[in-house]
């Protein structure tokens, strides 16, 4: 593949920021210690930090998919939805996310805030590690930016030229393929042990649940309802414990950032809150852990709603009324199941795995990849009739329940 940019190294970041005037004066790169970090599927993250203590990240777009190779290209100007995400956010809940300090076009680099001593918040959830109020933290963050961003903040010619600046089509195939295609067909991008087949098969072969999956894929390629983050899963939080033993949080990575489903964010959230919930479940973690991550969908939700309504009193267009708002929060919460399902069925059957239900024991992984997908296939099915966090919550439970008694689907079985 002909490259016509150059790539980075932690060798070349130092006069690579010396030769960028917009990055002077935030770190001294004659002691700077760089260390390059990307664990996720996309791009370069290199971590800098000088004698001094100051610090800066940079995030390089690779143009292909870091996780895959060459042979899958990607383009690099993805760097430029990230700048935007990142500029939205900072505009609108500038405390939840990392300070941003400006992109790159020609390098694809992006810059911004080096949160030393924070961590990723998957890493933190595996550990069973309570960060309390992060929950709500995201919450907020997805009320915000979709608030701020949509219809009912902005003027109606500007929402249309956002909308149409923000399309993101490179980086929506992807989700539109890897969340809502392939983990239902056979596809070589998917893999899964011999054991989890049968439950696999199981969703392959419910033509409701394929119908339903069809229908969040038509939302997400079709509802161009505010920018959304559009990746916002729990590797995406970075997370610190305060002074106060809180937690705190800041939002990272909104480089699949298009005009989408708000739903998306939250179910995105939800869907890797399930996957986290399994993991604890199977793990035996204490009760204070587990009954912490039981509250936290609902803890996500109550902020997002919460914040919502306090921004709805802000909007300049009466057409949007209080009652449009009872109904639009409470399709946003169906979605928001919905899509969460869709979410945790593809961290376990297709592309880009997850670490809580990858790195368990075999006979847990097994378990827990049962309870997410029987889970995932009742919230995606009935999320109309569910309607709420709570009721999602006890499809939860009872699946446990139902897999502790019963065990996992054997080939053939009518579970
Ligand atoms: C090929 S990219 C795989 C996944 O990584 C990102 O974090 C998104 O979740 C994407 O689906
Ligand atoms: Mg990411």
């Amino acid at each position: 593949m002909a490259i016509d940019y150059e790539i980075l190294t932690a060798e070349t970041v130092p006069a690579y920021i010396d030769s960028n005037p917009n990055l002077a004066g935030i770190v001294n790169t004659s002691t700077l210690e760089v260390a390059e970090v990307g664990d996720g599927n996309l791009n370069l993250v290199f971590v800098c930090r000088d004698a001094d203590g100051n610090g800066i990240c940079l995030k390089q777009s690779l143009p292909y998919v870091r996780l895959v190779g060459e042979a899958w290209p990607l383009t690099p100007e993805r760097v430029i939805a990230e700048a935007r995400g990142l500029a939205a956010a900072a505009a609108a809940t500038p405390h939840l996310i990392p300070a941003y300090y400006g992109v790159d076009e020609e390098q694809h680099v992006l810059a911004m805030e080096n949160l030393m001593g924070w961590e990723i918040w998957r890493g933190k959830l595996n550990d069973g590690f309570i960060h309390r109020g992060v929950g709500a933290m995201v919450g907020e963050y997805v009320a915000n930016l979709a608030f701020t961003t949509s219809v009912f903040a902005l003027d109606q010619m500007e929402a249309k030229d956002r909308m149409v600046e923000a399309v993101n089509p490179e980086l929506c195939r992807i989700t539109e393929d890897l969340v809502f295609t392939e983990p239902y067909i056979e596809h070589d991008n998917n893999s899964f042990v011999d054991e989890v087949a049968p439950e696999v098969a199981a969703l392959r072969s419910d033509e409701r649940l394929r119908a339903e999956v069809g229908m969040m894929k038509y939302k997400f390629m079709t509802a161009a309802e505010a920018l959304i983050h559009a990746d916002l899963h729990t590797g995406s939080v970075m997370v610190m414990t305060k002074d106060d033993g809180s937690g705190d949080a800041r939002v990272i990575d909104p480089e699949f950032a298009y005009y989408g489903p708000v739903g998306f964010d939250l179910g995105a959230l939800f869907g890797n809150y399930l996957a986290a919930r399994a993991r604890a479940e199977v793990l035996g973690r204490p009760a204070e852990f587990k009954e912490w991550l039981a509250g936290i969908a609902q803890e996500t939700w109550d902020a997002f709603e919460a914040e919502m309504r306090r921004l709805w009193a802000t909007r300049p267009d009466e057409t949007w009324t209080e009652a449009f708002l009872e109904s639009w929060l409470a399709q946003i919460q169906k979605d928001a199941i919905g899509f969460g399902g869709c979410k945790a069925n593809r961290r376990v059957i297709g592309l880009a795995k997850v670490s809580d239900i990858e790195t368990l024991p075999p006979d847990e992984h097994i378990k827990a990849a049962a309870i997410v997908l029987r889970t995932a296939a009742v919230w995606i099915k009935d999320r109309n009739e569910l309607a709420t966090v709570a009721a999602s919550n006890q499809v939860f439970d009872d699946t446990v329940t139902a897999v502790a008694r019963d065990g996992v689907r054997k080939p053939d079985s009518e579970i």
